[in-house]
C-alpha cells in the first residue's frame, strides 16, 4: 500500500498545481475516517490563508433543465479566456456516486477535455449537514489550487436552493418552459434564492414560448418585488447567447467586489453553524465513554428496555 500522505505533502501538491493531489485532498476531507478529519481540519486550516481572486457560480435548476450542458459551454468559454475553471456537482437526489457521474462527463465532454478544466462530482454525504456537506471545503482546495473560476452545480429541489446559494457569490436559476417548470410550477423558494434566472433551451419550437415564460417571470419578480433578478432566454444547446451571459457574468464580477466579499463574510456564519454541528457529530462518535455508555443501553434495549426511558439516561456532557 502506498504511504499515507501527510499535511505538508497536501500543501506542496496544492501549491504547484497537482491535479492528483487535489483529487485525494478531496477524498479526504470527504472521508469520515476520524484520522482523516483531524488531518483534513489542519489542512483546511492552513488554506484559509491563501488569497483568492476566485468568482463562484451557482447554477440550479429542475433535472433536465439542461444545467450540465450550460456549464459545459459556460465553462469552455472560461477556458476559452484562459480561467482556470473548476467545475463541482452535488446531486442530492442520488445516493450512489453512479449514475449521474457518467451523465455529467457526457453532457460535458468538451470541457472534460479542455486542460484548463477539473470536474469533480460530490456525492451525495448521508451524514449531518446533508447535500453540501463538504462543497464548501471542496471549493476552498480548489481555490488554493488556484481555480479562479467555480462552477457548481445542483438539482434545485427542497431545500438546496438555499444552501447552493449559501456556498456562492451568484446563483443563477436555470429554468425551462413547459415541462412544469412554468411560473406556477417555479417554487418560490426557488425565485427567492436565485440571482438571475435563465430561461434556457430557446431554441427551435421553444423560441416564442421561452420568450413568453421570461416575460411571466418578469411580471412575478416585480410582484415579489425582486426586480434587481436578470432574467434572459439562453440555448445552451445551440450556443444561443451564453457568450453574453459569460461577459455579463464577467463584469458583474469586477463591478460587485465589495458585495461579493460582503456576502461571502455572511455565508462564513452559515458555514460556521454547519461546522458547530460537525464538530458535535465528531465529538460525539470519538467520546469513547460515551460510545461504551450507548453500547450498554443498546444491550440493555435488546434484553427488553425501551428506548424512550433509556435516552433519559444518557448524559451527553
Ligand atoms: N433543445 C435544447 N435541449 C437542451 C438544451 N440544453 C440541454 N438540453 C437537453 O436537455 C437534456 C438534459 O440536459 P442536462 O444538461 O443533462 O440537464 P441537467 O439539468 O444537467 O440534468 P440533471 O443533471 O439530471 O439534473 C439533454 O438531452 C440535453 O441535450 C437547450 O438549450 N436546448
Ligand atoms: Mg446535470
Amino acid at each position: 500500500m502506498a504511504k499515507a500522505l501527510g499535511l505538508d505533502d497536501y500543501l506542496h501538491g496544492l501549491k504547484n498545481q497537482d491535479r492528483g493531489i487535489l483529487a485525494k485532498a478531496i477524498s479526504l476531507i470527504e472521508s469520515s475516517k476520524s484520522e482523516d478529519q483531524l488531518l483534513a481540519k489542519k489542512l483546511l486550516a492552513q488554506l484559509v490563508k491563501a488569497r483568492t481572486k476566485s468568482f463562484r457560480i451557482g447554477i440550479t435548476g429542475i433535472p433536465g433543465a439542461g444545467k450540465s450542458t450550460f456549464i459545459n459551454q459556460l465553462g469552455s468559454l472560461y477556458c476559452d479566456h484562459e480561467f482556470l475553471t473548476a467545475v463541482l456537482t452535488i446531486d442530492p437526489s442520488s445516493t450512489k456516486s453512479g449514475g449521474s457521474i457518467l451523465g455529467d462527463k457526457t453532457r460535458m465532454q468538451e470541457l472534460s477535455f479542455r486542460t484548463n478544466a477539473f470536474i469533480r462530482p460530490s456525492p451525495s454525504l448521508g451524514h449531518l449537514g446533508g447535500v453540501a456537506a463538504r462543497t464548501r471545503e471542496t471549493i476552498l482546495l480548489c481555490e488554493a489550487f488556484g481555480f479562479e473560476r467555480i462552477l457548481i452545480e445542483s438539482v434545485g429541489v427542497g431545500q438546496s436552493e438555499q444552501e447552493i446559494s449559501s456556498l456562492c457569490d451568484l446563483t443563477i436559476l436555470l429554468s425551462i418552459s413547459g415541462a412544469g417548470d412554468d411560473l406556477q410550477g417555479i417554487k418560490r423558494g426557488l425565485l427567492e434564492a436565485a440571482d438571475w434566472i435563465l430561461v434556457n433551451k430557446a431554441d427551435g419550437e421553444n423560441l416564442a414560448r421561452a420568450e413568453k415564460t421570461k416575460q411571466e417571470l418578469l411580471m412575478a419578480l416585480k410582484i415579489l418585488k425582486h426586480e434587481d433578478v436578470v432574467v434572459d432566454c439562453v440555448s445552451s444547446l445551440k450556443k444561443d447567447h451564453v457568450a453574453a451571459v459569460y461577459h455579463r457574468l464577467e463584469d458583474y464580477f469586477h463591478k460587485n467586489k465589495k458585495e461579493i466579499a460582503d456576502r461571502r463574510r455572511k455565508q462564513n456564519i452559515h458555514w460556521f453553524e454547519k461546522l458547530v454541528e460537525q464538530e458535535l457529530l465528531f465529538q460525539f462518535r470519538n467520546n469513547k465513554d460515551l460510545q461504551d455508555k450507548i453500547q450498554k443501553i443498546k444491550d440493555e434495549i435488546l434484553s427488553g428496555a425501551h428506548p424512550l426511558n433509556k435516552i433519559m439516561d444518557l448524559k451527553l456532557n
